[in-house]
């Protein structure tokens, strides 16, 4: 499987991680580490020297009841980074659901837009339909202030698959070619944990719709509710999650701890590559 980024056709036959720069003063886990332009500058060389093969810059945070941000000022806490990120050579996301800020990034030179609301906002699939970027269209409910009070499901796993089968579905009747789309079941977004284990349980019927699972578990609460830890001590926590995500199919995983997270696929890759299917073996004892 492939997923096609603006600049970059991403061969998804081994799992990608997609190292997280949040140029805010609030993100849950990293608020104010890399709040200004330089700090977040130097924040995205060195992940990519860490083996991060996507970047996704974001100026807003979306954690539960994460305050608006509009739209000049997130471009402003944005631009500068942006700028300096596509050129170190990786794909470059952003992580906006403002069809304002994704028009300004993909002029930037932007490869990727992430959008947690899945282009829902007026004037988005416009915005990006004809840029020829890969978009990400995730599952959530709501705005990030209200949204736990919407974490009601019946079938979770039906319910978000529903969901991301329909935004897929009108983002290529914008315009958006498939081979551009990537699915994300929102991990965190309108979920409880029971519904984040769930969905994990349930995700290869995510993947079953055909196009790259994006997702992202980093250091995300339900793991603090398992462990008991907090958020600076989720890695491996968040490595174990990745690691079922990716068995249940995810392609693209994205996170805050980018060399744990590289071992970690370099082992499991290791062990699918190893893995020679039956008839082969019986051909090759021949
Ligand atoms: N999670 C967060 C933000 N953006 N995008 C996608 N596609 N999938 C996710 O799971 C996802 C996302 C929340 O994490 P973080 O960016 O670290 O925090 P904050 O929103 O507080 O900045």
């Amino acid at each position: 499987m492939h997923w096609q980024t603006r600049r970059f056709l991403l061969d998804l036959s081994r799992p990608r991680v997609m190292g997280i720069v949040n140029v805010t003063p609030d993100s849950f886990s990293d608020g104010g580490r890399h709040d200004d332009s330089r700090a977040a500058i130097a924040h995205c060389e060195h992940l990519v020297a860490e083996g991060a093969d996507i970047l996704d810059i974001g100026g807003e945070s979306t954690r539960p009841g994460a305050p608006r941000v509009d739209a000049d000022s997130e471009w402003a806490r944005i631009a500068d980074v942006l700028a300096a990120a596509v050129t170190l050579g990786v794909p470059v996301s952003v992580d906006t659901y403002k069809p304002e800020v994704m028009r300004r990034a993909l002029e930037a030179g932007a490869d990727i837009i992430n959008d947690v609301q899945a282009l829902q906002a007026p004037g988005a699939l416009a915005a990006v339909a004809g840029s020829g970027a890969g978009v990400c269209l995730m599952h959530m409910r709501g705005e990030p202030a209200s949204m736990m009070e919407l974490a009601v499901y019946g079938d979770v796993v039906a319910e978000v698959a529903d969901f991301l089968a329909r935004r897929a579905r009108a983002a290529r009747d914008s315009g958006i070619p498939a081979g551009c789309i990537a699915l994300d079941p929102g991990y965190g977004f309108a979920k409880t944990a029971e519904h984040n284990l769930r969905l994990l349980a349930g995700q290869q019927r995510l993947a079953e719709l055909g196009y790259p699972l994006l997702v992202g578990w980093s250091r995300k609460r339900t793991l603090g509710d398992l462990t008991g830890r907090p958020v600076d001590q989720r890695v491996a926590a968040s490595l174990a999650a990745a690691l079922r995500a990716v068995s249940a199919g995810a392609s693209v995983i994205r996170v805050h701890d980018v060399p744990a997270t590289v071992d970690a696929l370099k082992v499991w890759a290791a062990v699918d590559a190893a893995t020679i299917p039956p008839t082969v073996q019986k051909e090759d004892a021949r």
